[in-house]
């Protein structure tokens, strides 16, 4: 099955809602205030947030109010407002010339940060680009099993260091061994919650300042996975990282098992932040880059 199949399969939960309920409240008839207002229900029961509702809805009026219009009329027009709002945030997770790249992927437990790493992984072995894998979530055992499986699927590099080790000092270590094998990226998994006294932020910017005395471009990139099934708590969980260590990206999984995917609207207009991919499912093939057109069409069920 190829990504777009996939993509409209994933997107089913949200889109089956939002089309039913624009069929329901559209059935050819004018777009008068009553309607927009059904209209403004249905995005934000998609979790899109009021301000980002309210924005599409106002742009919807602009260009249709008082018009008769169809079901699939407005699912047009809605899916090019909503293209047209997520388009600054459609960004590809470039390589920089530097190597090896430094990659941290940081968030909340469950969310997808693991098995991310394990797609990134393949792919760029796909791409012949070598990847070291740093298990920095070092309190969990489990969690290094699930990673070092990964890895060898991937057929990445792997480092970890003694059980309940210093995770900084497992990104340090990893950086080094990066430069000295010439591998073209590093990837640093990172825990989701503490299980000592430690405070998780403490420990994410310790990993990002001890990974700075290999040099200041160190990590390139700092991703949040976001797992969209949490709906608008996703926007509090953006702030609190955002506040921490500075994000550069963030990529949203289990857009498959969510009605809310409408939060990646939300997301976007809110943060700006680029959405590097999306996850809508646990295979390597059910992540891909982000694209607004495709992403908004599939959103509306076109
Ligand atoms: N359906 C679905 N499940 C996912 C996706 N991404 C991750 N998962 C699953 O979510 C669970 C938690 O993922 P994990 O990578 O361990 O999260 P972590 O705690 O952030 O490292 C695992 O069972 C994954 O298989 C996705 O895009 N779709
Ligand atoms: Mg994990």
């Amino acid at each position: 099955m190829s990504w777009l199949s996939r993509l409209k399969d994933g997107l089913k939960k949200s889109s089956n809602k939002i089309s039913e309920n624009i069929s329901n409240i559209v059935s050819k008839r004018k777009l008068d205030s009553d309607t927009l207002e059904d209209l403004e229900d249905v995005l934000i029961m998609a979790d899109m947030g009021v301000e980002t509702t309210a924005e599409i809805i106002n742009q919807l009026s602009k260009k249709k109010f008082g018009k008769e219009v169809t079901a699939e009329e407005i699912k047009e027009e809605l899916a090019e407002i909503i293209a047209t709002n997520l388009q600054p945030c459609q960004k590809k997770l470039d390589l920089p010339a530097d190597k090896p790249c430094v990659m941290m992927l940081v968030g909340v437990n469950g969310n997808g940060k693991t098995t991310t790493i394990g797609k990134l992984a393949s792919k760029y072995h796909n791409i012949k680009k070598s990847t070291l894998i740093a298990a920095c979530d070092t309190f969990r055992a489990a969690a290094i099993e699930q990673l070092y499986v990964w890895a060898d699927r991937a057929k990445a590099d792997f480092i970890q260091g003694p059980p309940n080790s210093d995770p900084a000092s497992v990104a340090f270590k990893a950086i080094e061994k990066a430069k000295k094998d010439k591998t073209d990226i590093v990837m640093i998994d990172t825990a989701g919650r503490m299980h000592n006294k430690t405070n998780l932020m403490d420990e994410l910017q310790k990993i990002d300042r001890v990974i700075k005395k290999h040099g200041q471009q160190y990590p390139h990139e700092t991703i949040l996975v976001l797992d969209a099934t949490t709906g608008q708590n996703a926007i509090s969980q953006v702030e609190h990282f955002h506040d921490a260590v500075k994000l550069t990206g963030i990529i949203v999984t289990k857009l498959d098992g969510s009605a809310k995917a409408g939060i990646v609207a939300a997301l976007a207009k809110k943060f700006k932040l680029p959405i590097y991919a999306i996850g809508i499912g646990e295979k390597v093939e059910d992540l891909n880059s982000f694209d607004a057109k495709e992403f908004a069409k599939n959103l509306v069920g076109l």
